[in-house]
């Protein structure tokens, strides 16, 4: 895979902060757009649907490796530290942005259908890679999705979106499997409760093609780190540290240092949710 200019293993790049999306000025936003259209304007594995579809359609490549498993935080720290990457090659000074869904609320960057230049907003709406949705409509039974990535927040029969109660107590776990496994299932509510009746994000075949995807992801990793600084040593067992993250040139061991890998949240240790 394209593993765009540096390497990792390079120490010591300057730490760049993601910020959260409330947050952003609208310069950061500005980037931010930037980047999501470029990405989505090139076809190789530099672009976006290159990212989107190693999460779950189009096949071959998907994340069933890390879903309720052990895996589930290193592999999405890894997806999203080369998915930035790419946003970066693109449009350097873009970073990841999270969303603190303990505000009940899309916020306003990704719900907006336009930029304030009057164009489509990139953060509100991707196209789905066309072989994604032919698999999905070959198999049986069939995973149908609209060619346009859409979302249906709070639907009725979705569960409520985790408050600021179910967040601390998940970051009260004092064991790395307690903790993720608290976590993933406060995450899942996210993607129900997003996708709604017939939104993307519902579906693990389409969600990664969602842009909230990676906002929604980075407050799941924002937690982790949370969770880690608060937990110093409170690691994954040492038997799966040396695991690989296919298909990402990173083991488990080398995810577990934000720093290490260039980046950090912006509010590191406010528990409050963002308003
Ligand atoms: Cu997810």
């Amino acid at each position: 895979m394209a593993v765009g200019t540096t390497s990792f293993h390079m120490a010591a790049s300057p730490v760049r902060w993601r910020r959260s999306a409330r947050r952003l000025t609208p310069g950061q936003v500005t980037l931010l757009r930037e980047a999501f259209s470029a990405t989505m304007a090139i076809g190789d594995e530099r672009g976006y649907n290159y990212f989107a579809g190693l999460h779950g359609l189009p096949r071959p490549m998907d994340c069933t490796v890390a879903h309720g498993r052990p895996f589930f935080l290193p592999w999405h720290r890894a997806y999203l530290y080369f998915f930035e990457r790419a946003l970066r090659d693109q449009v350097p000074e873009a970073t990841l942005t999270w969303w603190d869904w303990r505000t009940p609320t899309v916020p306003a960057i990704f719900a907006a259908e336009r930029s304030p230049d009057g164009r489509p907003n990139p953060l509100h709406s991707a196209p789905v890679d066309p072989v994604a949705l032919q698999q999905g409509e070959a198999a049986r039974p069939p995973v149908l999705a609209r060619r346009w990535t859409e979302r249906d927040p709070g639907a009725p029969g979705t569960p409520p979106l985790p408050t600021a109660q179910d967040v601390q107590n998940a970051l009260e776990q004092n064991d790395y499997f307690s903790f993720t496994d608290a976590l993933e299932e406060l995450h899942n509510r996210v993607h129900l409760w997003t996708g709604g009746r017939f939104g993307h994000m519902r579906l693990v075949e389409y969600s990664s093609f969602d842009p909230i995807f990676w906002a929604h992801h980075a407050m799941v990793d924002r937690l982790w780190r949370l969770w880690q600084l608060e937990h110093p040593g409170a690691r994954p067992p040492s038997s799966i540290l040396r695991t690989a993250l296919p298909p990402f040139p990173m083991t488990v061991e080398q995810t577990l240092d934000t720093t290490a890998l260039g980046y950090d949240y912006a509010v590191s240790t406010s528990s409050a949710p963002t308003p």
